[in-house]
């Protein structure tokens, strides 16, 4: 007897939960729709301050290794009138190398030296086009494309 009616109170309680949880339901979306335009409201405060780094675009940077007689790069892409300042990293012991661009009005290059030496080379190139960047002790090993965008 007191097994029936302790099934019955579960069954009225099941009962209850069942009709008592269909009305929540269609409130539980609502504030769901108004805490998620909260979200976006932070990005905006972070992105504000990238734009002054605008001026990264005059200028670019680039590490070229030379390394068993190869650049470990076979394509640099810059912007016209952009300065370019190119790191070269000669790794052969005892090798000479450089880094030389053939630019539209001549060439800009470092000087040969035996590596291991690193070296700077900073450039503008105002004309697009591709050129080639060698170096001029190795030129058919040693060789890559430097594409000026307009
Ligand atoms: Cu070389």
């Amino acid at each position: 007897m007191t097994r029936l009616s302790t099934i019955l109170v579960v069954i009225a309680l099941v009962v209850a939960a069942c009709g008592g949880g269909a009305t929540p339901e269609t409130q539980a979306p609502a504030p769901q729709q108004t805490a998620a335009p909260e979200e976006p409201a932070a990005p905006e405060e972070t992105a504000a301050p990238e734009e002054p780094a605008a001026p990264e675009e005059d200028a670019v940077a680039f590490v070229v290794v030379g390394e068993r007689i190869r650049f470990d790069v076979k394509e640099l892409r810059v912007k016209a009138g952009q300065e370019v300042t190119v790191t070269f990293e000669n790794r052969d012991s005892g090798v000479p190398h450089n880094f030389a661009v053939q630019g539209p009005q001549g060439i800009i290059k470092t000087d040969i030296a035996n590596g291991p030496v690193t070296q700077t080379l900073t450039f503008t190139i105002d004309q697009p086009g591709t050129y080639q960047f060698i170096c001029e002790v190795h030129p058919t090993s040693m060789v890559g494309e430097l594409i000026v965008e307009g």
